[in-house]
């Protein structure tokens, strides 16, 4: 049996980060559960713990650190010889067992490199998904237009995947990690595939909910990545085709 590693990046998420790890922990496979913890000031770690997960303090002290928190998972995973390693958010309220077992199904049977959770959302909810990431990667990144949720926080992939991707020294640190690491997966040709999960409920909206201006730092990091990355790829001139 492959061995799946299961990483949740976590930032002050104690009400629901246990039952998260209850729920993935029963996944059919079997995962061992690490969370990269982004030094929360809530009983997250503590939470964590008592139900089994393995915690390890993110690398550095610096905010957003999505990014960071992504890289380290995937040097711990690594370091525990996973062959298959599960992102999953940690403020999901509505996650199921079958949510590791629909991603991980698809890379163990090699139908795809990277599996990515798709959910139905509430209209008001994915903003900078809809505002920010879906327009811009289609003027600059056709290869993944087709695709519902760029910014997933739900993928799995090999460890060859991972390893090979972040071997680039441009990885972000902050809100650009899922479109970077997801640009860089279709410019490496791997195959991606996008499983639906049904609906995510999940905290974080709750944040912004009502005042949209918290997600600026978020639209900021996704944004100036899909340019780099266009700036990289020599398709930043794919602007000029387009109509304004
Ligand atoms: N270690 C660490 N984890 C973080 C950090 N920032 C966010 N996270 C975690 O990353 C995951 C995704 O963050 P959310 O705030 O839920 O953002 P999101 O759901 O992708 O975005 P929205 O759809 O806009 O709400 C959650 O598990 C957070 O706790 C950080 O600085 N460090
Ligand atoms: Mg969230």
């Amino acid at each position: 049996m492959k061995k799946v590693i299961v990483v949740f990046p976590a930032r002050n998420e104690a009400k629901t980060i246990a039952k998260c790890i209850e729920e993935a922990k029963q996944s059919k496979f079997k995962p061992e559960i690490l969370v990269i913890d982004g030094y929360s000031t809530d009983n997250t770690r503590e939470e964590a713990k008592s139900v089994g997960a393995t915690v390890i303090e993110q690398s550095q002290g610096i905010f957003p650190a999505k990014g960071r928190a992504i890289k380290d998972g995937i040097r711990e995973a690594l370091s525990r010889q996973a062959d298959l390693i599960v992102f999953l958010d940690a403020d999901i309220v509505n996650l199921t067992p079958e949510w590791v077992d629909q991603l991980a199904e698809p890379v163990v049977t090699k139908k795809c490199d990277m599996a990515r959770g798709y959910y139905r959302r509430a209209d008001y909810d994915g903003a900078v998904t809809k505002l920010v990431a879906k327009p811009l990667a289609g003027v600059f990144f056709p290869e993944i237009a087709h695709l519902n949720q760029p910014l997933s926080g739900e993928i799995c992939a090999t460890s060859e995947l991972f390893q090979t991707v972040t071997k680039n020294k441009d990885c972000p640190e902050g809100w650009g990690i899922d479109i970077w690491l997801l640009i860089e997966t279709a410019m490496k040709d791997y195959k991606i595939k996008e499983v639906y999960l049904g609906t995510k409920i999940h905290t974080s909206r709750q944040d912004y909910f009502e005042d949209v201006v918290r997600l600026a730092k978020m639209a900021e990091g996704v944004a100036l990545t899909i340019f780099k990355e266009a700036i990289k790829y020599k398709r930043i001139d794919n602007i000029k085709r387009w109509s304004l």
